[in-house]
């Protein structure tokens, strides 16, 4: 394979999982315990450019515009390994990466980090993966990545092995009016990585193997709710997945919590909201930033009850957002 002469941009936007994929069944090739769901989301994205260049002796990596020390690149030059195996070539990489994030936001995700990174890489390397490849690829980078290749609803087939472990389409076009509504609640790091948080639930969670099943019964709940644009099913079911995950970090040993006080608060508040009569919801990841899943319709009077109470700059509306593009 022959590296192309001229740098490769790809553009790619974060998810929002509503069956969340939560533990690993193998740490090297990232295949999880099981199947995921997600809502691509319009107004967080990465945009990433790779060149390989015969004169670099390393690789090169400049994230908004600092460049990264070997050591914070060392996940992506490993990635970059993956990429450089598959095309057969040993050339270093030079990668300029920008996320698209309102204000700080602190929402920046491995998920459209890692789907652009493995669509810029692939195609700088002289390969030219179709959609089910590259988020086999993704995967490699970060879980959540696989997903991030499809626009609109996207599922994550767990598999079995690298093969057979890939993302989806359910529904790229998106033809209900649903939106997600970011809280951010916090921009501070969190102290428990996605990675170590699985891993303590798989390893010491009695509740684990519960997780694994209720799951997948979500899985089918949701997809079904998707068919026949069943807002509230869909919402209800987010919810509850999205509360058990959590209740794996719980029930860990040593125990820990993504949420702080304002998680709690604005979950509060979306009962309030519901028991009144608005169709609202909210999922979670793993910081203490909420998603508010509602009906176009609904937006305005949601939005506006949590700009009060956290402030007109802590709310973001988002849509569902495109599948990755990949310049020539
Ligand atoms: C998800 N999360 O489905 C779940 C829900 C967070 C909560 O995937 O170890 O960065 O790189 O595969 O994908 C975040 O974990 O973890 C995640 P790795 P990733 O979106």
């Amino acid at each position: 394979m022959e590296p192309t002469n001229h740098p490769i941009t790809a553009k790619a936007h974060t998810n929002i999982a509503l069956v969340k994929y939560w533990g690993k069944k193998d740490e090297q090739l990232i295949i999880p315990q099981n199947s995921s769901l997600s809502l691509t989301l319009d107004e967080f994205y990465t945009e990433t450019s790779v060149a390989f260049d015969d004169t670099l002796t390393t690789d090169t990596v400049q994230f908004d515009d600092h460049l990264l020390s070997a050591q914070a690149s060392q996940k992506i030059t490993t990635f970059l390994d993956v990429v450089r195996e598959l095309a057969g070539i040993t050339t270093r990489a030079n990668v300029i990466t920008h996320n698209h994030v309102p204000t700080a936001a602190g929402l920046a995700s491995s998920a459209s980090g890692f789907a652009a990174l493995a669509g810029a890489a692939s195609r700088a390397a002289g390969l030219t993966l179709n959609r089910r490849d590259l988020s086999r690829l993704a995967r490699r980078g970060s879980g959540s990545a696989t997903r991030s290749i499809y626009g609109g609803f996207a599922a994550w087939q767990m598999g079995e092995d690298d093969q057979t472990s890939y993302a989806y389409p359910i529904a790229e076009q998106v033809d209900w009016d649903i939106v997600a509504i970011a809280l951010v609640l916090t921009t501070a790091q969190k102290k428990v990585s996605s990675r170590d948080g699985m891993r303590l639930a798989v390893n010491t969670s009695p509740f684990y193997p519960t997780w694994v099943q209720s799951s997948q019964a979500d899985f089918k709940t949701i997809e079904t709710a998707i068919a026949s644009r069943d807002f509230e099913t869909l919402g209800h079911t987010s919810e509850q997945n999205a509360m058990r995950m959590h209740a794996l970090t719980l029930s860990s040993d040593p125990s820990f919590s993504y949420f702080n006080a304002d998680s709690l608060k604005a979950m509060a508040l979306i009962r309030e909201l519901r028991a009144a009569g608005t169709a609202c919801y909210f999922t979670m990841d793993a910081g203490p930033n909420i998603k508010i899943l509602c009906q176009g319709q609904d937006a305005p009077t949601v939005m506006s009850q949590f700009q009060q109470v956290f402030g007109p700059e802590s709310v973001v509306l988002t849509r569902p957002g495109n599948g990755i593009q990949i310049s020539d």
